[in-house]
């Protein structure tokens, strides 16, 4: 019988040192330790050993079992510890190498020249106010002193909501909001989309416009010259040459369009400024009495001037740009030009 435990031993060991997985080394348990396992099982007929040499094969058989145990647990911790290390090898991170960029955004051409415009006439005391893109015919048009048969207000221009509901065709309703609910003096400006029917090269049915009101006593056309004109000058240079020409608005008497000397051909004559050296900039005009009127300010104590631009116009001129639709398609090769 010992010399049966001697072999067995042998060939456990002799197992153990070919099993190269953990399902082999736990196979290997079970054959020799487990319940109904080999060892057990010489241990099990241990009425086949002599009386005497009883204790001293038990106490072999113990021991056998304890160091084949024990290395079993000691290789299955090897095989662990060495499956961890391939994991960590696999995983590893090479912190030197070079990060991925990160990319800059920039603000949209329209939204710098936007800022840029507000800044400037913040620092003539105007607050920036917004409004409602939904607007009513009221407001849109009524107040405005836009008669019902103006070319306008026809369906071809003006996306109708409903019948006496539009998408705003300009930001001035916003300005005739804040007149009916507050007292001269009023020095606003108005930055939004506005909606009209119309899409080709120079025209998209969504654009962005500014506008600016001023209302007090003794307000002339004398301040709408300089304001507008220092306003002019910061955008486009101090040496721009400004040319303001008679014009017609039904909210604004008398009205002026304002001209910059074209900034292509500095006069001459080119295809941007149709050959007339001129590029027209803006619309403007002291605030007409009717309006006044709708918003309850006495004509005879207020006036005021006001005026209004397309802001992709501006984008335009100011960075070369010659189709207005390229401000909406987001193509980031093109963004990322200005
Ligand atoms: C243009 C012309 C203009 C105004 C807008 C305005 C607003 C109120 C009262 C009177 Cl509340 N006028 N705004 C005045 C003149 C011209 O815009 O060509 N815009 C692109």
């Amino acid at each position: 019988m010992m010399e049966e435990l001697a072999a067995l031993r042998e060939q456990a060991e002799a197992e153990l040192r070919k099993a190269g997985t953990e399902e082999d080394l736990l196979n290997v348990r079970t054959r020799y330790l487990g319940r109904k396992g080999l060892l057990t099982g010489l241990l099990r007929n241990i009425s086949n050993v002599a009386p005497d040499e009883r204790p001293e094969f038990g106490k072999r058989c113990n021991e056998v079992k304890e160091d084949l145990s024990a290395r079993i647990d000691q290789l299955l911790a090897g095989m662990a510890a060495s499956k961890r290390n391939e994991g960590f090898l696999r995983e590893r991170i090479d912190v030197t190498l070079p990060g991925r960029g990160v990319r800059h955004g920039i603000l949209h051409p329209v939204t710098q020249v936007r800022e840029e415009i507000c800044r400037i006439f913040a620092a003539l005391g105007f607050s920036v106010v917004e409004g409602p893109e939904v607007e009513l015919d009221y407001y849109n048009f009524e107040a405005l002193n836009i008669p019902k048969d103006h070319p306008a207000r026809d369906m071809q221009d003006t996306f109708y909501i409903e019948d006496n509901i539009v998408l705003r065709t300009h930001t001035s309703p916003v300005q005739v909001r804040i007149m009916e609910k507050t007292k001269p003096p009023v020095r606003v400006l108005s930055p939004g989309r506005v909606y009209r029917r119309d899409s080709d090269i120079s025209h998209t049915p969504m654009f962005h416009q500014i506008e600016g009101l001023l209302v007090d006593r003794g307000v002339t056309f004398g301040d709408l010259k300089g304001t507008l004109t220092v306003f002019l000058k910061q955008v486009f240079g101090e040496e721009t040459a400004l040319r303001f020409r008679p014009s017609f608005f039904p909210f604004t008497e008398p009205s002026a369009e304002v001209d910059i000397r074209c900034v292509i051909c500095n006069g001459r004559g080119c295809r941007v400024c149709g050959q007339s050296g001129w590029l027209e900039i803006l619309g403007s005009g002291m605030v007409d009495p009717e309006v006044f009127k709708n918003v309850g300010y006495d004509p005879e104590e207020f006036t005021g001037f006001a005026f209004g631009l397309g802001l992709e116009r501006i984008a335009m001129l100011k960075f070369g740009i010659s189709d207005i639709r390229l401000f909406f398609e987001n193509d980031m090769r093109f963004l990322d030009q200005f």
